[in-house]
């Protein structure tokens, strides 16, 4: 017997302003003035503050953390697409999409100084915000759990998850593929492809020629997009929201981004990866081709931008005075109190081995003391 074709598919790629700022009329959505200039701002906020905290990482003011840098239009994108009541479930590289869905700087500052303090959302009337969560692709299962209840609870709201493309080898992430499609839930899953895994390339970690075509194997739409290309990432994140929320189930959209500066503070790239293959990828950051964009539209200008970026520092500056004022409030056993949300023998007893090892290590306890 012959064989013959049950089905074929092919993978689309999508962009919608490209680098030289060259706009596809046919696919340009219609955005609101104030929306564009929101978003740009927001960009701008993510990436000055990124600068600013790895200022004080060196200056040994906060501990270890991975930066949005250069990634700011992918999460931004998702978060001006979505509805204050849906859900946010990100990893550790979408500050700009935590500011844009209300957390200040004073969150991650928080977090990555180790004050608990930092995972308290403020009220912004965007409270389904996860966390950030640095076990990479949990964030996929975690959103196909909140789509699943929302589905079952008959809400009408939609789950955005984030990932990298490391984590795409992750169990997890088919896990949840799988039960979204299964299920039919309304997620959608946006994969950062940065092209790096701490030093771990993405040709050396899968041999499929995109992320986008994994959701072919779970019967989902997948498109694959320029993820600098802040208006192409609206239009296609905001596409997918409204489309689970209709009842149409889960995509998966690879973002193509690059990293552009460490892993996190405590990498350093000039290890494993060469200058050459970094270089082109710098005139193609999402902000620069942001304000190109809003400058043929007569929307923005130096001054404007001047005029920002001053107002930006001022409001990070109060921000970092503010944290400060509160940094030497560190409780260095603060984990135990949330393992279980209620005391618990076992927990109990670490801390106290905890305390011990604190006491024994006079040099550690100091700089608990210290605040740091
Ligand atoms: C389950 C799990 N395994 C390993 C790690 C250690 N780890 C932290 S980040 C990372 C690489 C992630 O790369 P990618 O998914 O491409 O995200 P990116 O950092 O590039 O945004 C690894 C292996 C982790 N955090 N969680
Ligand atoms: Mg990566």
């Amino acid at each position: 017997m012959p064989t013959k074709t049950l089905a074929s598919y092919e993978v689309r790629y999508q962009q919608v302003v490209d680098e030289n700022g060259k706009v596809d009329t046919k696919l340009e959505p219609k955005i609101p003035k104030d929306t564009l200039l929101a978003m740009y701002r927001n960009m701008v906020l993510s990436r000055v503050g990124d600068e600013r905290m790895l200022n004080l990482q060196r200056q040994g003011r906060i501990g270890t953390f991975g930066m949005c840098f250069g990634q700011e239009a992918i999460p931004t994108a998702a978060a001006f697409a979505m509805q204050p009541d849906d859900w946010f479930v990100g990893s550790y590289r979408e500050l700009a999409g935590r500011l844009a869905r209300g957390e200040t700087l004073r969150n991650p500052m928080s977090i990555y100084a180790g004050l608990e303090e930092g995972i308290v959302m403020p009220d912004s009337g965007m409270p389904r915000t996860t966390p950030i969560n640095i076990i990479i692709a949990s964030q996929y299962l975690h959103a196909t759990g909140l789509a699943y209840a929302s589905k079952l609870k008959g809400e009408k709201t939609v789950a955005v998850a984030f990932c990298g493309d490391g984590a795409t080898s992750q169990g997890d992430f088919h896990e949840a593929l799988n039960f979204a499609s299964t299920w039919q839930v309304p997620v959608v899953f946006v994969v950062q492809n940065n092209h790096w895994a701490i030093s771990v390339p993405l040709r050396k970690q899968m041999h499929s020629k995109t992320i986008a075509q994994k959701a072919i194997a779970y019967d989902m739409p997948g498109l694959q997009i320029d993820g600098n290309d802040l208006i192409g990432c609206y239009k296609a994140i905001g596409e997918a929201i409204e489309h689970a929320r209709a009842g149409n189930g889960p995509t998966l959209i690879e973002a193509i981004t690059y990293r552009l500066l460490m892993h996190t503070t405590a990498d350093d790239p000039t290890k494993y990866r060469n200058e050459d293959e970094v270089k082109p990828w710098w005139p193609r950051e999402p902000i620069g081709r942001m304000k190109k964009y809003l400058e043929s539209k007569k929307l923005w200008n130096d001054k404007k931008d001047e005029e920002l970026r001053a107002d930006i520092k001022a409001q990070i500056d109060a921000m970092i005075e503010d944290f400060e004022k509160n940094a030497g409030n560190f409780k260095p056993d603060a984990p135990f109190d949330f393992v279980y949300g209620t005391d618990h023998a076992l927990t109990e007893e670490q801390r106290a081995a905890f305390h011990q090892r604190l006491k024994d290590r006079a040099d550690v306890a100091a700089r608990y003391s210290e605040g740091n």
